[in-house]
């Protein structure tokens, strides 16, 4: 890759975001105060909205927010670094200083306890445009928790937000009043209220949480979701194979089963066979900025173009920042993408890589994949899995991967890996 070809490269991310902040800055002013009367209307009538927040006073906050179009290149937040959420993992042990974690032993289970709250907070979602979001930590997509099979799950949520809310887990569990919707348990936590959700992380895999108070289209797409790592037990594998294939129970051997051992300790944080494999998460999400119920952004971690190429010096070192740079991997080594789809509105998003092919795990709760060498995967809301990709025959430079519905990749969801 030439020195040429990355110019070329930036020069149309650049032209790419241009349009789309253009686009946005044309277009929001005109719909927004007509949808937004209609917003209030329909929010107070709604179950998990608080009557004194609906309508007006959403809307005037938001009225004083948005049209701020800066020059590309400008974020004004940053304190969102796609790059660094990209592999921030929170286990209790370790993770970010925003998320007060801790790890004990409970009656013989290890627990990871997590402090979450809901905040109102505004987002940068593409050079100087923003969004009025509601985000668990302050933060879109919410912080990643990354637990071990079999492990409890505490999370101590305090709802610090104008709206009432929840915390739904997208795991197999076993108590009722655990699962964060309106209908059941504490139901929606209103504005100051606490509550500590446990759940039991199970089964292994990528899962995801939300908020699932009502409308709940309006609160999944202000920004109230993420994943949920559940690390497999190597131990567990070994004495129930079988619940991590898709293979009849009579078709796995003994060898089968070493090796499925041995793939969930690359998929264990504890185990030192998983600091040979470079992680990711990449939450797929959309911005409808402009409150009709369509998306006007799509990201790949809510920054249109975060992964694009920007500029670099006479040196090859990239200068634009924690945004519009490439994901930078060691061709050697194996990579490994926890992928969640979070868009709203729209029924599918996707996952396509250019000049590679990968392998595929729905839900990641196999151990073998599920589908082998493709090159695209789609996922409805709140499906995810997992994909592995092996660089190591590549030439090094740019290769891209993106939606492959055309519209949401020229709308931010665009991305790069730089193989070196
Ligand atoms: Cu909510």
């Amino acid at each position: 890759m030439t020195s040429v070809e990355y110019d070329n490269a930036a020069a149309i991310t650049e032209r790419l975001e241009q349009r789309l902040v253009e686009a946005l800055g044309g277009e929001t002013n005109v719909s927004r105060r007509t949808v937004l009367g209609g917003l209030g209307v329909a929010g107070s009538a709604a179950v998990g909205i608080r009557a004194s927040q609906t309508g007006a006073g959403a809307g005037d906050d938001d009225e004083d927010d948005h049209g701020n179009f800066g020059a590309v290149d400008e974020y004004r937040n940053t304190n969102f670094d796609p790059h660094e959420f990209l592999s921030t993992f929170n286990t209790g042990k370790s993770g970010q200083d925003a998320v007060p974690q801790r790890v004990y032993t409970e009656n013989g289970r290890t627990v990871r306890e997590f402090e979450f709250t809901a905040v109102d907070t505004t987002i940068t979602i593409a050079p100087g445009i923003e969004f009025q979001a509601w985000a668990y930590n302050g933060q879109v997509p919410g912080p990643t928790i990354r637990a071990v099979e079999g492990d409890l799950v505490r999370v101590k949520f305090e709802n610090l937000g104008r709206h009432a809310h929840t915390i739904h887990p997208h795991l197999k569990n076993l108590n009722p009043k655990m699962d964060g919707i309106p209908q059941n348990g504490p139901g929606v936590l209103e504005t100051g209220e606490s509550f500590t959700y446990e759940w039991i992380a199970q089964p292994a895999g990528v899962h995801f949480y939300h908020c699932h108070s009502l409308p709940l289209k309006e609160h999944i797409h202000r920004g109230l979701y993420g994943t949920i790592i559940v690390d497999p037990d190597p131990e567990r594998v070994r004495e129930a194979p079988a619940d991590y294939v898709t293979d009849h129970p009579s078709q796995i051997t003994d060898a089968m089963v070493e090796d499925l051992v041995t793939e969930a300790k690359t998929r264990n944080h504890e185990y030192a066979e998983n600091n040979a494999v470079n992680e990711m998460v990449i939450v797929m999400n959309s911005f409808d900025t402009n409150f009709d119920g369509g998306n006007e952004v799509y990201a790949a971690n809510t920054r249109a173009f975060a992964y694009g190429v920007g500029e670099t010096d006479a040196e090859g070192n990239w200068t634009a920042g924690e945004t519009k740079r490439p994901i930078q991997i060691d061709k050697n080594e194996r990579q490994r993408v926890y992928l969640v789809n979070a868009t709203e509105f729209d029924i599918i998003n996707s996952f396509h890589t250019h000049s590679q092919f990968f392998d595929y795990y729905d839900h990641g709760t196999t151990l073998l994949p599920t589908r082998q060498t493709v090159d695209t995967i789609m996922q409805t809301q709140a499906q995810r899995g997992i994909i592995e990709l092996d660089y190591s025959d590549h030439d090094p430079g740019l290769y891209m991967f993106h939606a492959h519905q055309s519209e949401f990749a020229e709308l931010g969801w665009m991305s790069f890996f730089e193989v070196v």
